[in-house]
């Protein structure tokens, strides 16, 4: 048993760079090499691993400490079964965490050579020192950029350490060469630039001269960003960062460790959905934790999830709710099982989030049609040489086509903050089909006559039941209807269409005693319910526009108005 104390290695020119993550607290059982704190400069950030394996005992920094190279990060008792770690290789990848005198540099082989001119620069990776096969994480210039001297290409990332790839010359970006997820090495080629004309790139430092037999060409020359490797620490890549242009994270990187990035992905986090309590909004190990703890717990969702899942975005998950019960059928009576078909598969999800998402209210209302259907059926013997029938559907989507056109919010979508009110009239209906309920549209119902409007739907009732609808069929729908007039029923709820803001429900009209004022007199009745969407529309309207509905049935005469 001995206390040791673990200090900060070489780690090249990182000095006075601040503790942004204590990964180990008094008491935790440390491996040797297994990361003890996270220092972050205003480029990079490294962990730095414990030389020793042991129990903490003391820990001797704390967040927002600046250490450099000796500083005194923990006290560590060692076990007897906790021999101190041998040194690490000099070729281990978390180059920052274990000084080798050994690993120093060579010279910059790749050193910069200046550009000649206004010609095309190759900009590769420089001498990363032991980074290998590193991933690109970020890219920050596209075509077109300007770019200056020593400013940040990309990140790349290995397990340990996170690095900004400067360009060695000022120019144009012709061309990028890496992707997100990209794998670099020392040479790859980052970037073509346009020489910003004679222009060249200072040398960064005179021990990094290009040798003369590197010299490009003046017209094309190849050159590699500077040497990243420090003076004396080849092994710490992330040290030998020249001071460049970006500070860290931009764009939507999140700002995190390399560790915290690792495990995230290891999850399946999506870390830019994280909020960061650290400093600058670091996302620390804390945080993560939370947010998993929060998605398990169902009080908190990924987009991605949201995205598919909108049910469960909009009115948040749904914690607490019993699991649904598994219930052996068979142990009550004989049972088949039969797969759900497509259609019912896609519009069960289509229907449980309209369910779900649309604050749905649905109004009643009756509409005298006996003269109406006095008219459909003369109107069918004058037509019935064609073969066109026309049934009531064709003269409610008349009819709702003018209550569209007088309330126009119900002729809408909602979109964020907005609302979307379309101009056009393309009307959905409901249509029952042996694999489920698909729902065709008649585009443009206003400038068609019911004649007209029963043929194309018995065509695409037709089409629908022989499952040959296309995407074009029941697309572009402001407003469905969803008749069970053929087979019975008063009323129903109907569910929201979304993204449309309404729909009408239809049943089985009958003839009911109606009070004129003197005296019941039998009147064909049509039930109606419209289903709305509250947050679209308001329940004065939606009365208003049953009512005007109801009038218009009641009067045919009324659509011309
Ligand atoms: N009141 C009384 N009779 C009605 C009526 C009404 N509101 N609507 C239709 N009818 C009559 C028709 O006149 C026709 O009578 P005849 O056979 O004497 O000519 C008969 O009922 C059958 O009509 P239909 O259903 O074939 O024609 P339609 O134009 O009314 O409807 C279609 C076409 C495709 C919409 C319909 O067949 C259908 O699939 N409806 C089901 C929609 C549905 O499932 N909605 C529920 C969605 S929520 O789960």
């Amino acid at each position: 048993m001995a206390l040791v104390d673990v200090l900060v290695p070489d780690i090249g020119d990182f000095k006075d760079v601040a503790v942004i993550e204590v990964l180990v607290k008094p008491g935790d059982t440390v491996q040797a090499e297994q990361s003890l704190i996270t220092v972050e400069s205003d480029k990079a950030s490294m962990e730095i691993p414990s030389s020793h394996a042991g129990v903490v005992k003391e820990l001797l920094t704390k967040i927002g400490d600046k250490v450099s190279e000796g500083s005194l990060v923990m006290r560590v008792e060692t076990g007897a079964a906790a021999a101190a770690a041998p040194a690490p290789a000099p070729a281990a990848p978390a180059v920052a965490q274990q000084p080798a005198p050994s690993a120093a540099p060579t010279p910059a082989a790749a050193a910069p050579a200046p550009a000649a001119g206004g010609g095309r620069i190759e900009v590769k990776v420089p001498d990363i020192g032991d980074f290998k096969d590193v991933a690109v994480i970020e890219v920050f210039v596209k075509p077109g950029d300007q770019v200056k001297v020593e400013q940040s290409l990309i990140t790349v990332e290995s397990d340990k350490a996170s690095m900004e790839i400067p360009s060695s010359h000022a120019g144009t970006v012709k061309e990028v060469l890496v992707k997100l997820g990209d794998k670099v090495n020392e040479g790859s080629l980052l970037v073509i630039l346009e020489g910003a004309g004679g222009a060249a790139a200072p040398a960064p430092a005179p021990a990094a001269a290009a040798p003369a037999a590197a010299a490009p060409a003046p017209s094309s020359a190849t050159v590699v960003a500077p040497d990243l490797a420090p003076a004396g620490t080849r092994t710490s890549p992330t040290a030998a960062l020249p001071a460049h242009e970006p500070t860290a994270p931009k764009g939507n990187l999140p700002h995190a460790s390399p560790s915290i990035r690792l495990q995230a992905r290891a999850l399946g986090v999506p870390l830019e959905e994280v909020k960061g309590s650290g400093p600058k909004g670091r996302i620390t190990q804390d945080d993560l934790q939370n947010f998993v703890k929060a998605v398990m717990a169902g009080t908190a969702q990924t987009k991605a999830a949201a995205a598919k899942a909108p049910a469960a975005a909009a009115g948040g998950a749904f914690p607490g709710l019993l699991p649904w019960p598994q219930v052996d059928f068979a142990k009550f009576g004989p049972v088949e099982r039969k797969d759900l078909s497509r259609i019912k598969k896609i519009s069960g999800a289509n229907l449980h989030r309209n369910w779900v998402v649309i604050p749905h209210v649905t109004n009643h209302d009756d509409a005298d049609i006996t003269e109406l259907e006095a008219f459909r059926v003369q109107l069918n013997k004058e037509n019935e040489k064609s073969g066109v029938k026309v049934t009531m559907l064709a003269f409610l989507i008349k009819a709702t086509v003018a209550a569209l056109k007088k309330f126009p919010e119900f002729n809408a979508s909602l979109d964020g903050d907005q609302v979307v009110l379309k101009q056009y009239f393309h009307i959905g209906f409901a249509a029952d089909t042996p694999n489920g309920l698909v729902v065709p549209v008649i585009k443009d119902a206003d400038k068609k006559g019911v004649l007209q409007i029963s043929q194309e739907m018995s065509e695409l009732a037709k089409k629908a039941r022989d499952g040959k609808l296309g995407p074009a069929d029941m697309t572009g729908g402001c407003f469905s209807i969803s008749s069970l007039g053929g087979i019975g029923g008063r009323y129903f709820t109907p569910i929201i269409n979304a993204p449309e803001v309404a729909i009408l429900g239809v049943c089985k009209s009958t003839m009911e005693p109606k009070w004129d004022g003197k005296q019941f007199v039998p009147r064909l009745t049509l039930p109606l319910s419209l289903s709305w969407d509250h947050r679209a529309v308001d329940g004065a309207a939606a009365a208003r526009f049953n009512a005007y509905l109801c009038q218009i049935l009641a009067d045919f005469r009324r659509v011309l108005l």
